[in-house]
């Protein structure tokens, strides 16, 4: 063993853990899951943001990736299945301040969750959507779900999914979002740098990243194990930031395209609501009382 190895204090912490609720580790995901790592980059983002984490709120919906507000030690919200972005805007609604992370997977925000991320987006909700998407429904076993692209066996297309899957981005682009990014768990670095821009970026923005499910998608379609997803991203990935959504559609084992390919200013909701009722009402409209999370 080198000396330098030696020479690690023993009682170092793992820089990550501040922004964990360690009282509820170990948690429940599988080992060489993805939706670690990108909890790990999320943590890292709110470091480097610099932000007042008493003014940072985490809302997921129900899956395994739901369960990342369980576990962020932020003010964090586990709602009901698909209602993670309408629970978010009432809560940005009423307390403007606060900066609010939807933390959700791909069957919870485009299936039962598909209308409210369209409208948010339509309306330039000020939310930041991040989606870890494992291309299938998977606490529930792996069934297909509106992100499984064709030819994928799930537990219930065993013969190959031949429905049309949904892009992701395309569909926030063309909803209205500011901001729409695609990274892998792979692209630590990028998907942090990604995750600290939308802390500090107005408007609706949405952040997809594709992460391996090695227990239901990984190991129905012959993919190996969680390294192998790794190899497998690294081997098809190709970063074009800029690249028109419409040509970031996913297959079953083609070119991953990855990058930031929307990044826009528009008035969000709250600016234009407030603009109407002063014009409207003059003084007489009372701007929504700002509520101040208690310190600690
Ligand atoms: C109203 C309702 N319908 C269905 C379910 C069952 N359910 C729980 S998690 C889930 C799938 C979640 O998939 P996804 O959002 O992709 O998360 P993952 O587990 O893949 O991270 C489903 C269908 C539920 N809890 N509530
Ligand atoms: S079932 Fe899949 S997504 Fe869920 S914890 Fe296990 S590996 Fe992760
Ligand atoms: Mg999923």
């Amino acid at each position: 063993m080198s000396e330098a190895i030696l020479d690690i204090p023993l009682d170092m912490t793992n820089p990550v853990e501040p922004f964990l609720r360690m009282d509820r580790m170990p948690h429940i995901w599988c080992p060489a899951c993805g939706i670690g790592t990108t909890v790990n980059c999320f943590a890292r983002a709110l470091e480097s943001s610099k932000l007042n984490l008493n003014k940072v709120a985490i809302v997921s919906g129900i899956g395994c990736t739901g369960r990342v507000a369980g576990y962020a030690n932020l003010d964090s919200f586990h709602t009901t299945h698909g209602r993670a972005i309408p629970f978010a805007t009432g809560l940005k609604l009423s307390n403007p301040e606060l900066q609010v992370v939807v933390y959700s997977g791909d069957g919870d925000l485009f299936a039962i969750g598909g209308n409210h991320f369209i409208h948010a987006a339509r309306r330039n909700m000020d939310i930041k959507v991040i989606c870890v998407n494992n291309l299938t429904y998977a606490m529930t076993g792996g069934q297909t779900g509106p992100a499984t692209p064709t030819e994928v066996i799930s537990a219930t297309s065993p013969y190959g999914v031949f429905e049309p899957s949904f892009n992701l981005v395309q569909m926030a682009e063309a909803a209205g979002a500011s901001y729409v990014a695609r990274w892998t768990t792979y692209h630590v670095k990028q998907l942090a740098r990604a995750m600290e821009e939308v802390l500090h970026k107005k408007g609706f923005c949405f952040i997809e990243v594709l992460s391996p499910c090695p227990t239901l998608y990984q190991r129905r379609n012959k993919m190996g194990d969680g390294l192998d997803a790794m190899k497998f991203y690294k081997q098809v990935s190709k970063v074009r930031n800029g690249a028109p959504t419409s040509e970031c559609a996913l297959t079953r084992a083609g070119e991953i395209v990855v990058g930031k390919f929307v990044d826009r200013d528009r008035p969000d909701y709250l600016e234009l609501l407030t603009h109407q009722m002063h014009e409207t009402l003059g003084d007489r409209y009372a701007t929504p009382e700002v509520t101040t999370c208690s310190e600690g």
